[in-house]
């Protein structure tokens, strides 16, 4: 029924694993002995809800990325609408929830021992600028598996920790280079620029891309409240 359409004797088994959202899950599920995960194991073996699954299994192209060297250190201006809140990192719970078999509430320990991936892409505000970044983090997709969404899931929504929301479709949350980052430049991410988690993306605006995320809700319909910068007229798509 599903094939992955890459000739398996070129393709090195990072590679395959990178491709596959099941199997980078099972690496996940594999790679770490928390009771948490324990009977996500038994469950991650039935069938994941048709077009995640689809989503997972055909990723969309991966947006070219920057050689390291093309880092803009100083070009990333923080732009905050309001304040910057100060969350503890040891008390900090990443809530998963809306139309899921598996709500979750995941401390950083939780979130940083799944894979880790670096990518250096441009980030884009509409505002009129833009900077190369590298940005490193835990690919939103493998948490979205994690949390098993049902059958018509098709957004994700946001909530962050200064009062900012937003809403994505499920195709670009799943994307390959859509991450929860936790680190910016090679170093932890700064507390101005999203810390402890934040999106980071090369496929869309810079007002996408949620800085202290602190809820992620898997919804079938789109929220009322699209984003805050949506809901002051700014495209809900945004696409890069
Ligand atoms: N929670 C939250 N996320 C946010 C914003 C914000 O004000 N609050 N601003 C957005 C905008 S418009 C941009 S361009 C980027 C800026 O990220 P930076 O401040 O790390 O450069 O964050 C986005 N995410
Ligand atoms: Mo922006």
């Amino acid at each position: 029924m599903r094939q992955i359409q890459v000739p398996k004797p070129y393709l090195p088994r990072r590679r395959f694993l990178q491709l596959s959202g099941i199997s980078s899950l099972g690496l996940i599920l594999g790679g770490c002995g928390v009771s948490l995960f324990d009977d996500v194991v038994q469950k991650a073996t039935e069938p994941l809800n048709e077009s995640v699954e689809t989503l997972l299994f055909n990723p969309q192209k991966p947006v070219p990325e920057f050689p390291a060297s093309a880092i803009e250190p100083d070009a990333l201006l923080v732009n905050t609408f309001d304040f910057t809140p100060d969350l503890d990192p040891a008390k900090f719970r990443l809530t998963v929830d809306g139309e899921v078999n598996r709500p979750m509430s995941l401390s950083l320990a939780e979130v940083e021992r799944m894979p880790l991936t670096s990518m250096t892409i441009r980030h884009v505000c509409v505002e009129g600028w833009a900077a190369i970044v590298q940005w490193g983090g835990v690919r939103l997709r493998d948490i979205v598996a994690l949390a098993q969404p049902k059958v018509n899931v098709r957004y994700v929504y946001f909530k962050s920790a200064d009062g900012y929301y937003e809403s994505w479709d499920l195709a670009s949350a799943l994307h390959p280079q859509t991450l929860l980052a936790y680190q910016k430049n090679g170093q932890p991410l700064p507390i101005e620029n999203g810390a402890p988690l934040r999106l980071a993306s090369p496929i869309k605006l810079g007002y996408k891309q949620s800085k202290w995320i602190t809820q992620i809700t898997l919804l079938s319909q789109k929220p009322p409240s699209l984003g805050y910068w949506e809901d002051r007229g700014y495209e809900w798509f945004a696409g890069l």
